[in-house]
């Protein structure tokens, strides 16, 4: 049997990367309520923010994560992305799922483990797969720590560019250096560069970005989506929010 490769959202994805760089929104249903989280989607949409991604590392499962996914769903016409920690951060109400395998975990679990836990739930959802390598780079941060990671150097470009080229050749299709959310330092320049060099596949970044700046030198870098979280739950208000998100977009698509 041939396999049906590429569902709605990546192609989505695939679509908007030929004209512009992405940005993506992560929420984590831990630190955010659905209500702040439907109006971070709503202005999101309004300021033109790609998609948003759902999940964490600690508590985004449950009723905490059905209820984030439907107010954004309600609010927005983004596309709803899970990113999650483990099995549980499955949810029937999102559009896609980024079936990720923490390629450079001490643990099996996070490798293939959790993946087979959540499998049969992500079929009975209709839930739309993305397999992604996703790369914890120093600081790595909760995720870093939870994950049981032994995290890239982030002087040896060259480990996360060999990790990301395997990710490619197992078959993932997308590939996602993470420095760990509210990490100090982004995941450096150099390193998205060698990255980006040797693989084929779309490169996310995250972790640590809060700055029009540092999210212009990644996309420079080579980077096709940018993820941001920490810098848009901690605004004050949406408005805040809104002045953070369109700084930022800046930064990912020019002025
Ligand atoms: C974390 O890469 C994401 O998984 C986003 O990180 O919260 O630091 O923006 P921040």
């Amino acid at each position: 049997m041939r396999l049906k490769t590429a569902g709605k959202v990546e192609e989505y994805i695939h679509e908007k990367l030929e004209k512009e760089k992405l940005h993506f929104v992560l929420l984590d249903p831990d630190d955010v309520s659905p209500g702040t989280a439907s109006g971070i989607a709503r202005i999101s949409e309004e300021v033109g923010i790609d998609a948003i991604m759902i999940g964490g590392s600690t508590g985004a499962e449950g009723e905490a994560l059905d209820g984030v996914v439907k107010a954004i769903k309600e609010s927005s016409n983004l596309p709803v992305i899970l990113f999650p920690g483990s099995h549980g951060g499955v949810s029937k109400y999102a559009d896609a799922i980024f079936f990720m395998s923490l390629l450079n975990s001490r643990n099996p679990f996070f490798i293939t483990g959790a993946q087979a836990l959540g499998a049969f739930a992500v079929k009975k959802y209709g839930l739309e797969p993305i397999p992604m390598a996703y790369l914890i780079i120093e600081p790595g941060e909760t995720v870093g720590w939870i994950g049981d990671a032994k995290p890239i150097p982030r002087h040896k470009p060259k480990i996360a560019a060999a990790y990301a080229l395997a990710g490619q050749y197992l078959g993932m299709r997308l590939v996602y250096l993470e420095a760990g959310s509210g990490a100090k330092e982004p995941v450096p320049p150099e390193m998205i560069a060698i990255v980006k060099k040797v693989i084929d596949v779309p490169l996310i970044v995250g972790g640590g970005i809060r700055s029009a700046e540092q999210a212009r030198r990644a996309v420079k870098a080579g980077a096709d989506i940018i993820v941001t979280g920490t810098a848009i739950e901690k605004a004050e208000s949406l408005e805040e929010a809104r002045k953070k998100l369109e700084s930022l977009i800046k930064g990912i698509k020019g002025p």
